[in-house]
């Protein structure tokens, strides 16, 4: 069994199932979103998740667009550009953009407050922000190849749909929207990332690469969680030693 031996390449099953191994280490796992999914989190956390994952959403299409700029082949970039028009909208669909900002004000945010991004901490944006330089500079397969922890995304969308709505009755149910949306989208997205993947990794170094590149994916939706744990339970967002006004940058620099 070559799957766990670095040096030789795996079998286009054994790296899918080495791919979904990396499941062990998706924000599910994490004790922030435990905490939403048992009801134990307040309206601020769950206000403070949804404001700063605002940030994630609106920076996709940058993500998507900064692929298919990279990408010389039509039949990818007109399968991939409806990535981009799954957030921004299209025809009468107003896009997951605007179903977020749905959720904003079923948890009690205005649409402003999202838009002005004046919640967003410096490490989300940091961990988001280092998702779309590295999709503005990397082989675009690679690039593409990252969006694979999606593979794990429609149970954490379904585990949302079950628990929220009993544990948090003052959400508007009109807020969901956007979780349902994604349970179909993301196995879609799931399936032409796979064969890419499969595809392009075709070596033991491609493989082991992705594998790594995977891990950095993994790491910027844990590191996420990790901010919004150290403002939002922990009490202690940047700059708090000093004052509890929001000192930090807010615009995107990059
Ligand atoms: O709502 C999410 C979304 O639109 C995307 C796009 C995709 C990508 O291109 O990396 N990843 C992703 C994810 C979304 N929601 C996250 C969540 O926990 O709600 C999961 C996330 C992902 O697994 O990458």
């Amino acid at each position: 069994m070559n799957a766990n031996n670095p040096a030789q390449v795996m079998t286009p099953q054994q790296f899918e199932q080495a791919l979904r191994d990396k499941g062990a280490y998706y924000h599910i796992h994490h004790p922030y979103h435990i905490a939403m999914h048992n009801g134990q989190a307040t309206r601020e956390q769950i206000q403070g998740w949804v404001a700063n994952r605002f940030y994630y959403q609106t920076s996709i299409p940058l993500k998507d667009a900064a692929i298919m700029a990279n990408c010389p082949d039509p039949q990818t970039r007109r399968k991939w550009v409806q990535r981009i028009l799954d957030h921004d909208g299209h025809g009468d669909s107003e896009g997951g953009i605007e179903a977020w900002l749905r959720l904003g004000e079923a948890v009690g945010l205005d649409r402003e407050v999202l838009l002005s991004e004046e919640r967003v901490l410096p490490g989300v944006r940091f961990a988001v922000d280092a998702y779309v330089n590295f999709a503005r500079r990397a082989v675009w397969q690679e690039a593409a190849c990252s969006s694979l922890t999606e593979l794990f995304a429609p149970q954490i969308h379904q585990s949302r749909l079950d628990s929220w709505p009993q544990h948090y009755q003052w959400i508007e149910a009109e807020g969901y929207d956007y979780f349902r949306g994604r349970l179909s989208q993301a196995n879609r997205d799931v399936e032409h990332g796979l064969q890419l993947a499969l595809e392009y990794c075709n070596t033991a170094e491609k493989q082991q690469r992705m594998l790594e590149i995977l891990q950095f994916k993994l790491d910027i939706l844990w590191s996420m969680l990790d901010a919004m744990t150290m403002a939002y339970e922990l009490n202690r967002q940047p700059y708090h030693s000093v004052t509890q006004q929001a000192v930090w940058h807010r615009g995107r620099l990059l």
